[in-house]
């Protein structure tokens, strides 16, 4: 490595999952969370991204004063291992509460359940010692589109918002957008959606958000070009790099499995950018495939940060003098072959 990585890199406990699918169990017997920790530590990962019930399980039967206490012994927990909490994000999808959506329900005792498990959520937020809270929206969109009106889909997630941002003057909300799965269309489909949206509410500067870059592709955009984006305006606050081949199911493979060269585009941009300079953390939102033996269990974690590694090599001895050249001269197709070439190692 020509410098030393400024990265930081951390994952969910749920991308040590047991392989169950839509059409299938379980493959792998499940472990317990403090065995996903030591593995994070062992793997020398630097952080853990956390749900809001990954962190406090059982959290919809716990009082304040419950949820409070289990997340200081947490937080001791990973003080203790030397492991920082990347961010918290309320899991809205779960619940009986949230089957037509959270903030976005029709029902407005679920709409209020939303917002409540998000507002506990930033006090777990505090306790771990992050001010990222993640807002997936998985279910605010619509299978049926005459069910809701798309203009108050927006008026109520602006309110949600609003209220966590007055809830703590310190807390900054992360979109991460996805264009379907499970919903048909989402209200947050991409980066410029996000951002659009966090100029409607009560404190602009402090929503942002996390580019998923299989959630990307499933846009059809190149997740490159959206980390130019986001990054453009300050706003990319936490990464989940994966990988997808092409409009189907959300895949979360391993980073750079099914198209290094957008993998190593997305590096190039991050370096471009700056990221990780202001303590933001490499994520990699993958999964196990569904084979995967117990003994082999983080492989697609540290496979995908080895390509990252790689590729960031890769980024930094690309040869951009040549490459200006050739941008100069209106030689793309020498500069697409110099790219190949250097992706191959000639
Ligand atoms: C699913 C999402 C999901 C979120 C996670 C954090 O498509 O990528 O894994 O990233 O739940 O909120
Ligand atoms: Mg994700």
């Amino acid at each position: 490595m020509s410098k030393k990585s400024p990265y930081r890199f951390c994952f969910g406990p749920w991308n040590i999952s047991e392989g169950a699918d839509p059409y299938g169990p379980a493959t792998r017997p499940a472990q317990t969370f403090n065995w996903k920790l030591a593995k994070l530590k062992e793997a020398g990962f630097d952080a853990m991204m956390f749900h809001d019930d990954d962190a406090v399980p059982d959290i919809d039967n716990k009082s304040e004063a419950q949820i409070r206490k289990e997340a200081k012994e947490l937080k001791k927990k990973l003080d203790d291992l030397g492991i920082a909490a990347e961010m918290v994000a309320p899991r809205l999808w779960f619940s009986p509460n949230t089957i037509d959506g959270a903030y976005t329900s029709n029902n407005p005792g679920h709409r209020q359940y939303a917002i409540d498990r998000s507002l506990r959520s930033i006090d777990i937020a505090k306790i771990l010692g992050t001010d990222i809270l993640v807002l997936w929206l998985a279910r605010e969109g619509t299978y049926i589109r005459e069910s809701k009106s798309g203009r108050h889909s927006v008026e109520l997630l602006v309110q949600a918002f609003d209220k966590m941002l007055a809830h703590d003057k310190k807390i900054r909300v992360a979109i991460e957008p996805k264009p379907n799965e499970p919903m048909d269309h989402a209200y947050i489909p991409t980066i410029g959606h996000a951002l659009a949206v966090a100029n409607l509410t009560r404190d602009p500067k402090r929503v942002g958000c996390l580019i998923e870059s299989a959630h990307a592709i499933l846009a059809g955009l190149d997740p490159a070009d959206e980390i130019d984006f986001a990054m453009a305006f300050g706003k990319l606050w936490s990464l989940h790099l994966n990988d997808q081949n092409g409009l189907k199911y959300d895949q979360d493979r391993p980073f750079g499995n099914t198209n290094l060269r957008s993998a190593f585009d997305q590096v190039r941009a991050l370096e471009r950018n700056g990221y990780g300079k202001n303590g933001e953390y490499v994520c990699f939102d993958v999964h196990p495939f569904r084979t995967t033996k117990p003994e082999r269990w983080l492989d697609h974690l540290t496979n995908s940060r080895r390509t990252f590694l790689r590729l960031l090599e890769k980024a930094r001895t690309f040869d951009e003098a040549t490459a200006k050249q050739f941008i100069a001269d209106w030689n793309y197709q020498a500069l697409d072959q110099m790219v190949l070439d250097h992706l191959m190692g000639k």
